[in-house]
Parts: C-alpha cells; sequence; structure tokens
C-alpha cells in the first residue's frame, strides 16, 4: 500500500522557523509511522518560488529572485536535515520538472473553456498572494493575517470559473459516501468550508500581468500563472506529471496534504476545483493543524521572536525538539508555544519519565549484574499491560493524527513501569531474591523496548539508542515493523541478549 502525504511549500521570502518546521516535523512523524506500518511512504516537501513577495524580497537584498530562491530554498533543506526530516523528495518551483506540470494544467483548463480573460479591479494582499473582498477584512479593512491593507490592482487577467465549481465541491467535501469525498479535517475546519462554499464561489484570477517572476502563461506569455496555482501544482509535479504516468499512478492521489488554517481555502476549495477540472482525482484528506502564537504573541520578524530549528536542537536536541513540536499542543487546534512550556514539557515527559525509567534500570542491571542480567522469565504481566495500553489507542491516535494524544498514550505506558519499579523495590529484592530481581529488570528492559519502537517516529535516533543500551537484538525498524504487522509478540519475539547491555549515557539531561 502506498501512503502519499506533504507538507506546504514554504516562501522563500523567510527563513525557515519554528512554523514551518511544526508542519514538517509532524509530516515526517506521519511518513515514519507508516513506514513502520509497511507502507510504501511519498513524503513530499518543498519551497514555493515565484510571486511577488519572492521578487519584492530579491529586490530589498539587491539579488535576482533566482539566487534568493538557491539561498533560502538551502536553508530550507538545512532545516530538515538538523531536524532529520525523511523526505523523499523536495520540489522547487522553478524547477523545470514543475513548470512542465504547471503549464500543462493550465492549458487542458484553458482547452476545456473553464478559463477566460477579465478585466478585475480588487485588493490584493502581497502577503497572501491574493485578492481580497472587503468583507474578508477586518474593521480598519486590513487582511487578517499579515495585519497590512491590500493595494487596489487593476488588470486583464485569466479567470477560471470556480464559480461553476459550487455543488461539486460541496457534493465531495459535505458528503462521506461521495466516491471522490475529501476528508477535511478537523470538523470544525471542514464545518467552516462548508459554510463558505455554500455562500457561492467567485471567479477567481488565475495570471497576473504585472509579476514577471512566475511561469509564464502557455497561450499567452504576457503574463504569467497566478503563484497559488503555480504552487499548488507542485503536489502533482513532484510525483511525475504528466510525463511519468506510472510514477504519477502509483502514488496520486494525496493521501494527506498537511497545512495550517491559513491556507486551507486553497487546499480545500481551489485546488480540488483545479484537479475536478483537468479530470484527475482528488487527495484523500485535506488536515489543517493548528496556528501557535509564540508567548502569546504572531510570530514575526520585526517582533524579533521568531524561533528557527537551530535554537530548537541546540537547546534540546534533535529528537527531543522533535517529540516536543510535534506533541505540545492538542494537533489540529490553535495553541502558543514558550521556551517555558517546552522546557517543562522536556524535563516532565523526557528528563523525569522516560529518561528516569532508562537510566534507572540500566544502573540496577550495572549495579546487581554487571550490566549482565541473566536471562529469566520476564514479568510478563507488566509486559503485558504495557503491550497492551499502547495497543489499545497508539495506533489509532496515530492514524487520526492525534499526535498529542499518541504521545498522552507513550506517557502512560512509562509511567506505569515507572511505578512498578517503585512497588518492585529492586533494591530490596536485591538482598533477598536475585531470581526475581532479575526478572524485574528483565522486565523493564522489555518495555522500554516496546516503548522505544513506538517512539521511533517522533524520536528515532533516541529510540534505537534506547534499543541498544537495553541490549535488544536486531534492528529496531526492522523489528517494530514486524511487531505492528502483529507477526512477533512482546515478551517472545524480541529477545535481549544479556551480554549486550551497554551503560547509559544521560539521554535527556534536565534543563534548568
Ligand atoms: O503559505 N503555526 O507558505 P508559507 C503553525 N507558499 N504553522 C505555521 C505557523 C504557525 N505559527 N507559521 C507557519 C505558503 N506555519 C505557501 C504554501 S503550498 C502549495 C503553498 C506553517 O511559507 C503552516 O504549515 O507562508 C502554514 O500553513 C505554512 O507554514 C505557511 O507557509
Amino acid at each position: 500500500m502506498k501512503f502519499y502525504i506533504t507538507t506546504p511549500i514554504y516562501y522563500v521570502n523567510d527563513i525557515p522557523h519554528v512554523g514551518h518546521s511544526y508542519t514538517t516535523i509532524a509530516a515526517d512523524v506521519m511518513a515514519r509511522w507508516k513506514r513502520l506500518n509497511n507502507y510504501d511512504v511519498f513524503f513530499l516537501t518543498g519551497t514555493d518560488e515565484h510571486g511577488a513577495k519572492i521578487a519584492a524580497a530579491a529586490k530589498t537584498k539587491d539579488v535576482t529572485p533566482q539566487k534568493l530562491c538557491d539561498e533560502m530554498s538551502a536553508k530550507f533543506r538545512q532545516a530538515w536535515e538538523l531536524l532529520n526530516i525523511s523526505y523523499t523528495d523536495f520540489i522547487r518551483t522553478t524547477e523545470q520538472r514543475h513548470s512542465i506540470a504547471v503549464e500543462k494544467i493550465i492549458q487542458i483548463l484553458f482547452d476545456k473553456g473553464l478559463i477566460f480573460k477579465k478585466k478585475y479591479e480588487g485588493l490584493y494582499c502581497v502577503g497572501c498572494e491574493r485578492f481580497y473582498v472587503p468583507k474578508d477584512l477586518d474593521e480598519s479593512g486590513c487582511c487578517l493575517f499579515h495585519k497590512t491593507k491590500p493595494v487596489l490592482q487593476s488588470e486583464e487577467n485569466y479567470f477560471f470559473k470556480l464559480s461553476s465549481f459550487q455543488n461539486a465541491l460541496l457534493e465531495r467535501i459535505a458528503d462521506p459516501h461521495n466516491e471522490e469525498y475529501i476528508e477535511i479535517q478537523p470538523e470544525e475546519r471542514r464545518n467552516e468550508i462548508i459554510g463558505k462554499l455554500k455562500l457561492g464561489l467567485e471567479d477567481v484570477s488565475f495570471s497576473r500581468t504585472a509579476i514577471e517572476w512566475g511561469i509564464p502563461v502557455p497561450f499567452d506569455k504576457e503574463q504569467t500563472v497566478y503563484v497559488w496555482v503555480d504552487a499548488l501544482v507542485n503536489y502533482i509535479a513532484a510525483i511525475g506529471y504528466p510525463e511519468n504516468k506510472s510514477k504519477f499512478q502509483k502514488y496520486w492521489a494525496a493521501d494527506i496534504h498537511l497545512m495550517a488554517k491559513d491556507i486551507l481555502w486553497f487546499h480545500s476549495v481551489i485546488w480540488p476545483a483545479i484537479l475536478i477540472g483537468a479530470g484527475l482525482s482528488l487527495p484523500k484528506k485535506v488536515y489543517s493543524h493548528g496556528f501557535f502564537t509564540l508567548s502569546g504573541s504572531k510570530m514575526s520578524k520585526s517582533l524579533g521572536n521568531v524561533i528557527s530549528p537551530k535554537e530548537l536542537v541546540d537547546k534540546y536536541g534533535v529528537d527531543a525538539a522533535r517529540y516536543l513540536m510535534a506533541t505540545l499542543i492538542p494537533f489540529g487546534h490553535d495553541g502558543d508555544i514558550s521556551w517555558q512550556g517546552l522546557t517543562l514539557q522536556y524535563n516532565t515527559d523526557l528528563a523525569n519519565n522516560l529518561g528516569n525509567l532508562i537510566s534507572r534500570t540500566v544502573k540496577m542491571a550495572e549495579k546487581y549484574f554487571n550490566l549482565t542480567v541473566p536471562r529469566t522469565e520476564p514479568n510478563l504481566e507488566l509486559v503485558k499491560e504495557v503491550a497492551n495500553i499502547l495497543k489499545r489507542s497508539f495506533a489509532q491516535n496515530m492514524d487520526n493524527l492525534e499526535l498529542h494524544k499518541a504521545s498522552e498514550v507513550l506517557r502512560s505506558a512509562i509511567t506505569l513501569v515507572n511505578r512498578q519499579i517503585e512497588i518492585d523495590a529492586p533494591w530490596k529484592l536485591a538482598k533477598t531474591d536475585t531470581n526475581k530481581l532479575a526478572s524485574c529488570i528483565y522486565s523493564y528492559l522489555q518495555t522500554a523496548d516496546i516503548i522505544a519502537m513506538h517512539m521511533l517516529p517522533f524520536m528515532p535516533v533516541i529510540s534505537e539508542k534506547i534499543w541498544q543500551i537495553t541490549g535488544a537484538s536486531g534492528n529496531i525498524n526492522e523489528v517494530a515493523k514486524k511487531y505492528f504487522a502483529d507477526t512477533i509478540i512482546p515478551a517472545t519475539g524480541f529477545s535481549i541478549s544479556a551480554a549486550q547491555l551497554q551503560a547509559s549515557e544521560i539521554l535527556f539531561p534536565r534543563i534548568a
């Protein structure tokens, strides 16, 4: 089975920050989870490089737009490398494979009579790269996202007959039984889109005359393709449209387009309308996660409160940074993040709970058995209980993109083992019953391994480290694939080879 997941392609006028990282880490967690479940995963990210915004940014820096794009796109790649993002492909809209696909789509829509020329005057927000009507703006006439006044622009452009797609879209978005159903999540966002759709749709400009930094319209070289249409097509260009038919057929339609609510309209209305118009099938799920503020304020360069991926990694380490970002706020809901909140969660979940479980277990193995715990029957009750807690809801939460809930399940499994250690009191057993002591420690090691397998999508490097420290045999990813496919069961399928336990370094040093 295939699984095709995408992030937005990010604008290169901005440096990668914690907002972009949020979506990309979440997509990576999903991609890794699906790989562990034996899916053939295609995970796409990339950069959005055309349009007025990029041209203006290049002008300010006194460089050519292409130079700016090359530099900035490389920064996104570096950021994703730093965060250990396992993308399959990274697309840039200035690549030829991309412009070929855009030209093809625009031409098809034009040939089908879905694009026509019209003079238009409207309020354009460069930040959003879109026209607004006054009712979309706040009381002072500003864009809700950028808090700036859109400028009046008048042009003769090519328009897309979006208005004629109202019913086709409503059928596919509102009716779960429709063959081409697009699942918009979360529910509140879906309802908002349905509500807006019911009010009717206006035709939308699909080309610009004033903007040179873009892909020329194939049937009128005086115009360039509207940057949003250009950008959306990346999702099919990257998987081979139009030339590599077999690759395209293999991966399209997308299983999940992931983004925040700022761009949900484009993904759940404009993009599906383009696809219906071009005779292509529709994405299965469009998921809008929450938008977060930083210590109560909108993140912005001018406020100087932008957190970079590097700052996160420097403070918490790569794996912990990934875990914290993916789980700190309920996925799908707006929230606030702060250094204080991140550090608190780090100390609670990682330094205290998980870190403590590993370090105390290994310390006991070292103290009482010189890191060679004799092979005994583990406390199967505990191992099974941990496996059951995880089985009951971890997979379901992950599949529903409820990453924070999946992490809560993990947390409760870890807490359970830590409590069991208190109940068993191995330090007392050491004086009375070394057999039982070995069996207890063996069970903590087994549960740590089960937990590590579930942690893999969030913390791939530390999970593997835990696997090695506890002396588990085999490659954690391969064992986990079997485990999630139910072809091995806990306590029998993977064994602790007693001699290989490693003294543990501190996995998560406490942070003040
Ligand atoms: O919109 N909270 O690119 P963009 C949560 N190029 N997510 C955030 C965030 C925050 N505070 N800030 C940014 C564009 N994001 C277009 C997309 S796709 C065909 C074209 C994330 O660089 C979130 O995913 O402005 C949001 O939707 C995206 O960055 C916007 O990225």
